[in-house]
């Protein structure tokens, strides 16, 4: 069986703003990151994905360009790029890149020339609209909240942006636009990338007369993004004219796509995407409560998840990311006694998939949710947009919309990584941009290292018996029990058992006829007890065994 390098691989995904401070100003920088690459090589992962080094506009942390060939000096400068990339070569890890093209920053100097006129060259890089009876061109909303339409007083019309008003759509209708990004990207291969990120990629077509949404389309605005006209032909333009032939990797974020419709965009014969991040799993608890889901729900995605690769094609997993919440505090459970052991077995879950793993920072050592006490606390343009949307309106009760944005906010991905117990958890010298999580004393990478039972420990484990056996990457995913509300069993390739208590009280597992758990290959806390046809799991204990 032959397969290609992203399939095998296991990827680790940096936030550089969070990452690791070298110069002491609070904000993560590429040199800092490159201090601590030997972390990543310890962890044994294959690539490194790196959230946008870009020069931004700073509305979405870097998710709004404004110059897509010049690291942004926060982060340091093509030289210290390029030391990054030497450095992953040197510890046999690729990079891949985050592309950032749906929409540019309001400080991209193709917007700054495009908002001088309607005769400027550059109006046609953009989507400009005449209001209608006095308002926007039509009803669509940010997904950020609000109007996706903001008024140009200049030129004298509205300009779209499925985001912030920093962040105006590209017009991929406009083929400059689209030869644009083509360059970009074959700029970023030459330097040695080894792949992209592209960041709500299927967003990028609209239809032309932009019709209003309707009632119902207005609960998810993202599905109607998602599915605009010329989507296909222009990801695979992206795949002929640049990517073909080249050992390159396009992942999607398929924001707006179901897991099913994600088969189709993944199929190798249809030349758009490698992989896609779909939302089916990390959207299974609703907005405003982190505990209104079921196993049998969860495993249910998981079982759609499993198909969504295709028949032919492959996919990516992931529990957490720079917008989710963490994913102890999301699916495990975040009180301190329970932490580490769930952190476990949600990474014994992320490391037995049929899909390519990715791991955010601080997912390795079990980083949780910060304990948001107010609004000025968090950062993220995201909330501060639903709290003058929500509470600045009078709309929801201020405590309310707290308590939702404590538990879902993306700022809780967005704390420093947490090295040390030392001060700042041992990220910045300096005061840092968002505050490190007060659980640091406990939680970090150098106690971690020292401790063979760690969070940390289980992931090198984990990610090394993945490497070893590729059953565990290529076999048949198969639920042995849909319904059970607190484990989860599967087999993998049929002959790998995998066992994954959800729950703090003990559970006992009947193997069912020609199942027998023969060999412990990893555990989790321990060696469950094992009589051949049944184990019992103690409290958020996970095993994987070899039948
Ligand atoms: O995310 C797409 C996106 O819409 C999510 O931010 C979503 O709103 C969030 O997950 C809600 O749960 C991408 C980037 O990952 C994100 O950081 C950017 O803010 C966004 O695109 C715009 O570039």
């Amino acid at each position: 069986m032959t397969s290609r390098w992203w399939q095998d691989a296991v990827v680790y995904q940096v936030y550089p703003r969070s990452f690791m401070d070298a110069d002491g100003d609070g904000v993560g920088d590429l040199p800092g990151l490159i201090s601590r690459l030997d972390h990543l090589a310890d962890l044994g992962v294959d690539a490194v994905w790196l959230s946008p080094h870009y020069r931004s506009g700073g509305v979405d942390n870097g998710y709004d360009v404004a110059h897509y060939r010049a690291v942004d000096p926060q982060f340091g400068t093509m030289a210290d790029f390029e030391a990054l990339a030497a450095g992953l070569a040197d510890r046999g890890i690729r990079l891949i890149v985050d592309l950032v093209v749906n929409h540019t920053s309001d400080q991209h100097p193709w917007f700054a020339e495009s908002r001088k006129g309607r005769e400027s060259p550059f109006r046609d890089y953009y989507i400009w609209r005449d209001g209608k009876d006095g308002g926007p061109p039509n009803n669509w909303p940010s997904i950020f909240g609000g109007s996706a339409w903001t008024w140009d007083e200049g030129s004298g019309q509205y300009y779209l942006h499925l985001f912030a008003p920093g962040q105006p759509d590209l017009n991929w209708d406009n083929p400059a636009v689209r030869g644009e990004v083509h360059e970009i990207m074959r700029f970023w291969l030459d330097r040695g990338v080894a792949g992209f990120r592209m960041d709500v990629i299927a967003f990028v077509s609209k239809p032309p007369d932009l019709p209003d949404l309707s009632v119902e389309q207005l609960q998810t605005p993202q599905r109607a993004y998602a599915n605009g006209p010329r989507r296909d032909e222009y990801l695979r333009e992206l795949h002929d004219l640049v990517l073909a032939g080249r050992d390159a990797v396009a992942i999607g974020e398929a924001f707006g796509v179901s897991a099913e419709e994600a088969a189709a965009l993944v199929d190798p014969e249809r030349r758009e995407l490698d992989m896609v991040f779909t939302f089916d799993l990390v959207d299974l608890p609703r907005e405003d409560r982190a505990d209104d889901w079921t196993l049998p729900q969860l495993k249910s995605v998981l079982s759609r998840l499993d198909r969504a690769g295709g028949a032919r094609g492959w996919n990516s997993f992931y529990l957490e990311n720079h917008d989710q919440p963490r994913a102890v505090s999301h699916f495990g459970d975040p009180d301190p006694r329970w932490a580490p052991a769930s952190a476990k077995t949600l990474a014994t879950l992320l490391m037995s998939q049929r899909a390519t793993p990715v791991v955010y920072q601080g997912q390795e050592i079990g980083m949780t949710n910060y304990p948001f006490g107010s609004i000025e606390a968090l950062q993220d343009v995201a909330a501060r947009a639903r709290w003058v949307r929500d509470v600045e309106s009078g709309r929801r009760p201020a405590e309310a919309v707290l308590n939702s944005l404590r538990w879902r906010s993306r700022d809780n991905a967005r704390t420093p990584m947490q090295w040390t117990s030392g001060p700042n958890a041992g990220f910045t010298t300096g005061r840092p941009w968002l505050a490190a999580n007060p659980n640091a004393a406990a939680i970090n990478v150098e106690a971690q290292s020292r401790d063979p039972n760690s969070v940390l420990a289980h992931y090198r484990r984990l990610i090394a018996l993945r490497r070893a056996h590729r059953g565990l990457v290529h076999g048949a995913y198969r639920d042995l029990d849909p319904n059970h509300e607190r484990l989860i069993a599967y087999l993998r390739d049929e002959r790998y058992l995998v066992l994954l208590n959800f729950s703090r009280e003990p559970v006992d597992f009947s193997a069912p006829r020609g199942v027998t758990p023969a060999q412990l290959l990893i555990a989790s806390d321990g060696e469950p007890e094992n009589t051949g046809g049944a184990v019992r799991l103690q409290g958020w204990q996970s095993a994987v065994y070899r039948l």
